[in-house]
């Protein structure tokens, strides 16, 4: 065997043990991806033309994100586990470095998740990113790609949405839930944060608090001032206590009306093309800052640039596209 190949044969024999539905093999997979480089790429390559496992006609992605500790894992994991009873295969990805799976209150869940043999439907992951700039979503992005692979039918994706590269992080769903809690203050939480719009479904949870129908009501009141487009998705309102497994099964049927909504109305095809062209984008962007940081030769060069608009002799914007320029001649 030529030693050249032997990389692209590991990724070949990865590639074809996640679809293969091997736990393991999809475990080891999203390492790759957390670790980024070549092999991350060519492994996402390999994967991404390829159509889903059989009898997998559709992998459909729900982000769940809201308040911190509103109780996203813990609901997150009653719908996996409603899925399952369902019979559906699920895929969690938890891309929430401050926050992972193993540490919360789902560890009980996971636990028991764990004792279902590799290939019994449900697989949970949390994802760290490096501190890179946007690499929450190239990663919650790539990692997907490998549970479409992996033949889960319904993957969600949980994120605090504290910060913009969090909230960028549901521009990789289908469909957005966001989880509100009751009580906190006079507002809705999530309004602040700049999540409600980005809603497809407004869970309040923690309905056994106080306060949870004051919640809905001015959630629903928001959602009226919007509601001005026939035939447009109206986001629902849904109370659950996830822990008792209340309003767990309505969710789930809502993100399934959902689901069938975007395929009815056509926005399927809208989406997912949106999707794409921010998936690119922001992979282009991410490049081209990496080329940036890392001159290679020029750094000495550019150090005199940069002294140059410090005193004022070059403007930033003539240096940025200067900056630019080289880094893009290149390639
Ligand atoms: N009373 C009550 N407690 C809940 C409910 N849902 C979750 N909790 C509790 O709230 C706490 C936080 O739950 P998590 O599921 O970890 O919340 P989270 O939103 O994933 O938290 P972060 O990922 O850290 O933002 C845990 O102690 C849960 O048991 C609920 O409906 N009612
Ligand atoms: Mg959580």
């Amino acid at each position: 065997l030529d030693s050249n190949s032997l990389p692209g044969a590991a990724v070949r024999e990865l590639a074809g043990a996640i679809r293969d539905g091997s736990a393991r093999a999809l475990s080891r997979g999203l390492t790759w991806i957390e670790a980024g480089g070549e092999r991350a790429e060519a492994l996402i390559e390999m994967l991404y033309a390829e159509s889903p496992r059989a009898g997998v006609a559709w992998t459909h992605i729900v982000g769940v994100t809201g308040t911190a500790g509103a109780g996203k894992s813990t609901l997150v994991a009653a719908l996996a586990k409603e899925a399952r009873r369902r019979g559906i295969s699920v895929g969690v990805l938890a891309v929430d470095p401050s926050s992972p799976y193993s540490g919360g209150a789902i560890l009980g869940d996971r636990v028991r998740m764990g004792d279902l043999s590799d290939d019994a439907g449900v697989f949970i992951r949390s994802m760290a990113a490096r501190g890179e700039l946007g690499g929450l979503c190239k990663a919650a992005a790539a990692g997907i790609d490998l549970m479409r692979a992996a033949g889960k039918q319904l993957v969600f994706v949980e994120t605090v949405g504290v910060g913009q590269d969090e909230v960028d992080v549901m521009r990789v769903a289908h469909t957005t839930v966001v989880v509100n809690v009751p009580g906190l203050g006079d507002d809705v939480q999530t309004l602040k944060a700049g999540l409600f719009e980005i809603a497809d479904i407004h869970v309040v949870n923690k309905a056994d608090r106080e306060g949870a129908g004051e919640t809905m009501a001015q959630i629903r009141a928001m959602l009226a001032l919007g509601m001005d487009f026939a035939g447009r998705w109206q986001p629902p309102v849904i109370a659950s206590v996830a822990p008792r497994n209340e309003g767990v099964a309505t969710l789930l049927d809502a993100i399934d009306s959902h689901a069938s909504h975007l395929r009815d109305s056509g926005e399927l095809q809208v989406r997912e093309r949106r999707m794409a062209e921010w998936r690119v984008l922001k992979l282009a962007q991410a490049m081209v800052a990496e080329t940036l940081r890392q001159p290679g030769d020029a750094s000495g060069t550019l150090q005199a640039e940069f002294d140059r608009v410090a005193r004022r002799e070059l403007s930033p914007y003539v240096c940025a596209k200067k900056l630019l320029d080289r880094a893009t001649a290149g390639s």
